[in-house]
């Protein structure tokens, strides 16, 4: 099918002309750092770009902390930022709600409402001292690009039902169990999880109910999606790595994302006095969890030194972790926590991540084993808390494709305008050729891979400066977070509007 694009509503041929000649003297190169230039109106810079900016540095500043952005599972911030969200779906046409697990839901039915209904989201909570692009600008940008269709009378003539969720906990940092939202809309959310508890005390359940949220192990179920009413699950979102700004690609598709593991390491001690005890005498939890950290670190940095079976390298093991295998320990408590005091108790997260889950089930093994044998010759007691699994998730192929043709077009819509200005249209994979939009693999989770229980997936990653995420610094273009915008948009028209209409779109 030849990909037509949204035709441009330009006032007049003369100004079609200008703007096709202004175009054209564009320093247009197919590799890389094709901008979008402005004041181009077929393109809807002042929704797709302007817009969704603004709306990206309002929410990144709903906040539950002074000085920094830190919005966890159902805090204060996190319910304001539903309502802001909630007003974006409602002003892009569409019918919202919030579900029984503090997701926010935006649904436009379009002309059959009984057809599978395509899904797109991301998350809205965030990690403390966070960027304002994780998870937002998956939400931000998917219901930009309805809000074009809608300005355009095209959202009620979807082929499709076309649904925005904005799940409510993809972090985990409140109750260390990632995808609180997304899982339960998936169906896989374990009803235990209703009854964990976070540092003060409050549990998943009661945080909801301490916003009017009715949940209990009998109606979670009414939050699961029937697969059958689905057709598939797309997500935007920043590459929080380092690679298209490397390549000078603003979009890529993802291939697959990393499994991971979320363990809480306790090691109990002599509680003691600092100036007293000597040193041979200790049996000091501090020093044995640093201890353990440093051998964490290299088993994560070499697995080849560690895992072996009767004296012999796994060699195929480490072979399948090399490249995506990391580890980090992000948290630490000790009590009581005094300088002048030997610790009685340290506890620290870990989180281990690999593409491989086998690699990664071995690797769990080997430090579960060096953590007792180092606790054993350091005569303190270990225990070992497995908070958090998910398997590594592959994304769906033919859905990424048509995710990846539609980037293509995005990057690529100045390719089609042809030297006498005509906007000429040509097919998909002709258009994908002429945009580089590569395929990369995720170190970070994503509710898509909660999601890919349900239904196929497909994920868009934007480009992010300096890889940097999960910190202030985090920072997307104003361009490419159009250019993400314009490629949920070519989506949209390439697999909910028929294309007689896209052919015709106003
Ligand atoms: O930790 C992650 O990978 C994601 O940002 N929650
Ligand atoms: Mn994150
Ligand atoms: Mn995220």
């Amino acid at each position: 099918m030849a990909y037509a694009y949204l035709q441009c509503q330009l006032p007049s041929p003369l100004s079609f002309l200008l703007s096709a000649l202004f175009l054209l003297l564009l320093p247009f190169s197919s590799s890389a750092d094709a901008g979008f230039s402005e004041g181009i109106n077929c393109l809807h810079p002042e929704i797709l770009k302007d817009e969704a900016v603004a709306r990206l540095v309002e929410l990144g500043k709903v906040s539950d902390a002074e000085g920094y952005l830190e919005r966890v599972f159902q805090s204060p911030a996190s319910v304001r930022a539903g309502n802001l969200i909630r007003t974006w779906m409602e002003d892009a046409g569409l019918k919202t709600w919030v579900d029984r697990m503090g997701n926010v839901h935006g649904r436009s039915e379009g002309l059959n409402p009984s057809e599978k209904a395509l899904l797109i989201g991301s998350h809205l909570d965030t990690v403390v001292d966070a960027g304002i692009f994780d998870g937002a600008l998956g939400i931000i940008t998917a219901l930009s690009a309805l809000k074009v269709l809608n300005i355009n009378g095209m959202l009620e003539k979807l082929k499709r039902p076309v649904e925005v969720i904005a799940f409510s906990d993809e972090e985990g940092v409140r109750f260390q169990s990632t995808f609180l939202g997304s899982a339960a809309v998936a169906g896989v959310l374990p009803v235990s999880v209703l009854h964990v508890h976070d540092k003060s005390g409050v549990t998943v359940q009661g945080a909801l109910r301490k916003n009017s949220i009715e949940i209990s192990e009998e109606n979670l179920l009414e939050v699961k999606y029937d697969p059958e009413t689905v057709w598939g699950y797309i997500e935007v979102h920043m590459e929080q790595g380092p690679v298209l700004e490397t390549l000078g690609l603003p979009l890529g598709v993802v291939k697959g994302i990393a499994g991971q593991t979320r363990l809480k390491v306790t090691v109990k001690g002599q509680q003691g006095h600092a100036g007293t005890v000597p040193m041979k005498m200790r049996r000091d939890p501090m020093a044995a969890a640093a201890e353990l950290m440093v051998v964490l670190e290299n088993l994560c940095k070499q697995p080849e030194d560690y895992l072996a079976y009767d004296g012999q390298c796994l060699e195929s093991t480490v072979q399948s972790l090399s490249g995506s295998l990391v580890c980090t320990v992000g948290e630490i408590w000790t009590w009581p926590s005094a300088s002048n005091v030997i610790p009685g108790q340290v506890s620290f997260t870990v989180d281990i991540r690999a593409m491989d889950d086998l690699g990664r089930e071995a690797i769990i093994y080997e430090l579960s084993r060096k953590i007792h044998q180092v606790c054993g010759e350091r005569s303190v007691v270990c225990l070992v808390e497995r908070k958090h699994d998910a398997k590594a998730a592959a994304c769906d192929p033919e859905l990424s494709l048509k995710l990846k043709s539609a980037a293509a077009a995005a990057g690529g819509r100045w390719g089609v305008i042809d030297d006498n200005g005509k906007e000429e249209s040509r097919a998909v994979d002709e258009v994908a050729a002429a945009v580089p939009v590569p395929v990369l693999m995720s170190g970070a989770g994503h509710d898509a891979m909660a999601m890919s229980k349900l239904t196929k997936v497909a994920m868009l990653f934007v480009r992010c400066r300096g890889g940097v995420s999960h910190s202030p610094e985090e920072h997307v273009s104003e361009d490419d977070v159009w250019a993400a915008g314009l490629a949920v948009l070519a989506f949209l028209e390439n697999t909910t509007l028929s294309p007689h209409l896209s052919n015709n779109y106003e």
